[in-house]
C-alpha cells in the first residue's frame, strides 16, 4: 500500500478589494506563530522581484502594458515562486497566501480577456487546499477609503470582478472555497478564518493538487 507523507496546508486568501485580506492574513500568521506552528506568508503579487516591479509599475500607471502581457507577468510572478512554495508544504510548513491565481482570472477576465485563456497559464501551479474568500458589498468597500490610488480601484471593473469570482467558485466544492462575511468586525472575521485553517495545521496526509488539472 502506498503512503504519503504528511505535508503543510496551502491556504489562499482572496478576496474583493479592501476585504482585509491584508488584515486577516497578518493576524492568521501571527497566530499561527503564538501555537508554534511553522508558517510562510507569501503575497501576490509579489513586488519585489523583477517580475514584480514590471507589476507594481502598471499598477501603478507608471508604465503600459497589454493586457495579455501584464495577466501573463502576474502568472509568470506566480511561477517563479511555485517551487519555494512546494518545498515549504513538502517540509510540513502552513503557507499562506495572499490573493493568488484566481484573482488573476478575475481581473482579467473583468477586463474583457476569456476566462478560459486566463486560466491557462496558471494550470498545474500548487492548488490551495482551501481557498478562503472576503466578500463585502460595495458600500462597505467604499465606507473602508482608499479607491482610485491604483489602476484596477475602479467601482466599475470591481462590480465584474465579483462576478467573475462568483463564477470561480462555482466550480469549487463547500470545503476547498469558503467564503467569509468580512463585512463584521475584525476579530470576528479572524475567528471565522481560524476556524477552517487550525484543524489543517497538523499535517496533511492527501498529495497537493495541481491547478486546473
Ligand atoms: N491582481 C491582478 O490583476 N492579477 C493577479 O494575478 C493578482 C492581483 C495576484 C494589487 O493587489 C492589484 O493586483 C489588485 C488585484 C490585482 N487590484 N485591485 N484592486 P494587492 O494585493 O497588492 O493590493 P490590494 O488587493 O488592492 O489590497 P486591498 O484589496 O486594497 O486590501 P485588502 O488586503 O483586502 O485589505 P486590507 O489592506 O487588509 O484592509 C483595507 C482597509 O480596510 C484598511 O484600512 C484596514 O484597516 C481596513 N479594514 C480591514 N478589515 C476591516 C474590518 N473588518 N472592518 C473595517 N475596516 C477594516
Amino acid at each position: 500500500m502506498s503512503s504519503v507523507r504528511s505535508r503543510g496546508a496551502f491556504i489562499v486568501i482572496e478576496g474583493l478589494d479592501r476585504s482585509g485580506k491584508t488584515t486577516q492574513v497578518a493576524t492568521l500568521q501571527t497566530r499561527l506563530e503564538t501555537e508554534g506552528i511553522p508558517v510562510k506568508l507569501f503575497k501576490f503579487p509579489d513586488r519585489t522581484t523583477t517580475i514584480g516591479q514590471m507589476i507594481d509599475s502598471y499598477l501603478r500607471s507608471q508604465s503600459e502594458l497589454d493586457d495579455h502581457v501584464i495577466h501573463l507577468l502576474f502568472s509568470a510572478n506566480r511561477w517563479e515562486l511555485a517551487a519555494s512554495i512546494e518545498q515549504l508544504l513538502a517540509a510540513g510548513t502552513t503557507v499562506l497566501c495572499d490573493r493568488y491565481a484566481f484573482s488573476g482570472v478575475a481581473f482579467s477576465t473583468a477586463k474583457g480577456l476569456s476566462l478560459e485563456w486566463c486560466r491557462s497559464p496558471d494550470i498545474s501551479l500548487p492548488a490551495p487546499d482551501v481557498t478562503l474568500f472576503l466578500n463585502i458589498t460595495p458600500e462597505q468597500a467604499r465606507s473602508r477609503g482608499g479607491y482610485g490610488e491604483e489602476r484596477y480601484e475602479k467601482e466599475e471593473l470591481q462590480r465584474k470582478v465579483r462576478d467573475v469570482f462568483q463564477q470561480i467558485s462555482s466550480e469549487f466544492t463547500e470545503a476547498t472555497w469558503v467564503t467569509i462575511d468580512a463585512g463584521r468586525e475584525r476579530e470576528d472575521v479572524a475567528e471565522d478564518v481560524w476556524k477552517i485553517v487550525y484543524p489543517l495545521t497538523g499535517g496533511l496526509a492527501i498529495p497537493l493538487q495541481r491547478l486546473w488539472e
